[in-house]
């Protein structure tokens, strides 16, 4: 009796589980309503979440809607029960509420699992559509959709610099891996984001169109000079419409400062979209904004033992980079400006003048224009000492490939002597001796005598 009660209460703990397990699995496989035909009868699906259907007839379209409460990136995925067949079974397509597509993809007969590609979303409704490709009233669909946990989401409001979405600081291994999704809600929405970059160096920032989402944003890198509320502009890029991807130029900038990335609509089009930055430290760059003498870089002179080469890049048209140096009358100096030793494929130009500090708007002490070629080089010798501001533009052909410049120290120039330092030189002894003999051979007496009757003469006629 014992023994049946025991096999009688292991049973119940049998079924008890078997209980749990059941009432999970419901509460998971929600199903779909058969009304579920048109975008005002959706079925809810919550992120995260899954829901099941399946197709009454070959016209059958199933609805799904997703309210979000934040802005971010999605995937929307599939499942079903396989077979052989590599027929196309299910459309899906996801849709924002203007019915614009976001996202689509279509599950094959031996498709297990099919995950669309990430798509922004703001806050509001987006409907998941599926319908028939191939009819089969047999086979049932999973339909879930899933946050992109690899991508930080945009914080609204932005739509200034005090209010950006912080971004992580940017650090020496971020090659572009770290995703920040953003959504233009409207033609008016813009999107600042802040960021501050580890070391010192220069960071190439990208803009990518989720899929689907066709829209044209532009994307700059702006920053704040001297007490002025005025945005300066360091880099600047537009995705068109349909295209994926969009990357600016390399742009110099100082470590611990903070940044802001600013994106905005291009044409007025609206959608999601992602931005990414790739970092390269580097010690001897341009630091952006340096486009007024007030902001120069500084530029130390080069040695032998050092080399202060700095690194820069006209990143947009209007873009001016200026450096100050100071060179001393003690040596000779040369001011090199090259096409940067990792040269592109791509020919450069950048327009080089020298202006001396106390003449900033006059004429330039020294101008000319590096052209077309990546072995663009630019050599100014027999600078004068003192304190110049290198002026670096765009050249005629606008180009975004990087320069070097470089003031290089050359031979240690002999100061001019004084007059005493040059009577010190005289070999004295040498010289009176010389002229000992002279005075032998001269008749000093008769000399004088001669002057004298002259000044008498002189005197005698008065
Ligand atoms: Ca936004
Ligand atoms: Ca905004
Ligand atoms: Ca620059
Ligand atoms: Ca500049």
């Amino acid at each position: 009796m014992k023994k049946v009660k025991s096999v009688l209460s292991l049973l119940l703990a049998l079924i008890i589980a078997m209980g749990c397990v059941s009432t999970a699995f419901a509460a998971d496989a929600a199903t779909e309503d058969s009304d579920n035909n048109t975008l005002l009868t959706a079925d809810a699906l919550v992120v995260g979440g899954s829901i099941t259907g399946a197709f009454d007839t070959a016209d059958d379209v199933d609805y799904f809607k997703i309210t979000t409460k934040k802005a971010g990136l999605l995937t929307v995925s599939l499942q079903h029960t396989t077979n052989e067949s590599t027929l196309g079974y299910f459309n899906v397509e996801v849709l924002d509420a203007e019915e614009k597509v976001l996202a689509s993809f279509v599950s094959k007969g031996s498709d297990a699992k099919v995950t669309s590609t990430a798509f922004g979303v703001a806050i509001g409704d987006y409907y998941v559509k599926v319908t028939p490709a191939t009819f089969d009233r047999a086979l049932s669909y999973t339909v879930s959709v899933a946050e992109d946990t690899t991508t930080v989401a945009e914080k609204e409001p932005n739509d200034d610099s005090a209010t950006a979405t912080a971004v992580d600081e940017i650090k020496g291994d971020d090659t572009g891996t770290k995703r920040y999704a953003g959504f233009i809600s409207s033609a008016a929405d813009v999107d600042y984001y802040s960021f501050t970059k580890k070391a010192d160096g220069s960071i190439y920032f990208y803009l990518f169109n989720n899929a689907n989402s066709a829209g044209s944003y532009k994307a700059e890198l702006v920053t704040y000079f001297s007490t002025s509320t005025e945005e300066k502009v360091l880099g600047s890029i537009t995705i068109a419409p349909g295209e994926t991807r969009a990357m600016s130029a390399s742009v110099g900038i100082e470590g611990g400062k903070t940044y802001f990335l600013k994106v905005t609509s291009a044409d007025g089009s609206t959608g999601g979209y992602e931005i990414r930055f790739w970092n390269y430290d580097h010690k001897n760059t341009e630091f952006e904004y340096n486009n007024e003498p007030a902001a120069a870089t500084k530029l130390s002179v080069s040695t032998d033992k050092v080399d202060n080469t700095r690194v820069g890049s006209i990143t947009h048209t209007a873009d001016v980079d200026y450096f100050k140096v100071e060179t001393t009358k003690d040596y000779a100096y040369t001011l090199k400006v090259n096409a940067y030793v990792n040269k592109m494929e791509t020919a450069a130009q950048w327009k080089v003048a020298v202006y001396a500090a106390d003449n900033l708007t006059g004429d330039a002490v020294l101008e000319a224009m590096a052209t077309d070629s990546k072995a663009a080089e630019l050599s100014f010798s027999n600078l004068e000492a003192g304190i110049y501001y290198v002026k670096v533009t765009a050249g005629t052909d606008f180009n975004t490939e990087r320069y070097e410049i470089e003031m290089v120290q050359g031979e240690k120039i002999e100061a001019p002597k004084s007059f005493l330092e040059r009577l010190k030189e005289i070999k004295w002894a040498t010289l009176l001796s010389t002229f000992a003999g002279w005075f032998n051979q001269v008749d000093i007496a008769g000399v004088v005598k001669a002057i004298y009757q002259s000044i008498r003469g002189l005197l005698g006629a008065i």
